[in-house]
């Protein structure tokens, strides 16, 4: 009677065993295969990445959530038109977005308030390439900034 328990339940560990096994064999052979919610879960599709619109405008969506970054912190342009929007998605916190100042060149375009699960669109032209410093006013202590790089 015991033995017979026994093995039944050595025959159960055996094959959890293998079954894990596995699993971790089919995580450590995913590199090659695109796992966008491994690598960013909470990011909307097509968040940070530039893309230029019909109308020659470059577009770019940044997003911020219950947290004090910008998620990409850092995109990079041509000099021209920016059509940046911001998505706040989350569900307490209210943040906003301000160029700096004491870039290549002042930017007065800004979102003065964003509040959660709003998302606001702001428009400008840039020409002077280098590094503009962006930052929401309310966390800046927190280090909730980001960088806007044009292209030379
Ligand atoms: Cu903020």
């Amino acid at each position: 009677m015991p033995s017979t328990a026994g093995r039944l339940a050595a025959g159960r560990c055996e094959k959890a065993a293998v079954v894990s096994a596995a699993m971790v064999l089919l995580v450590a052979c995913g590199g090659g295969e695109p796992a966008p919610d491994a690598a960013a879960p909470s990011t909307a599709e097509g968040v940070g990445e530039v893309t230029t619109a019909s109308d020659g405008a470059q577009e770019i969506t940044l997003q911020t959530q219950d947290d004090y970054v910008f998620v990409p912190a850092g995109f990079t342009v041509d000099p021209g038109t920016v059509r940046l929007t911001v998505v706040n998605a989350a569900e307490e916190m209210t943040h906003n977005l301000e160029f700096s100042g004491g870039g290549p060149e002042e930017i007065s375009e800004g979102i003065s308030l964003l509040a959660p699960g709003e998302q606001k669109t702001i428009e400008f032209t840039v020409s002077a390439p280098g590094d503009h410093v962006f930052e929401c006013t309310f966390h800046v202590q927190l280090k909730q900034v980001g960088t806007m790089t044009v292209r030379g």
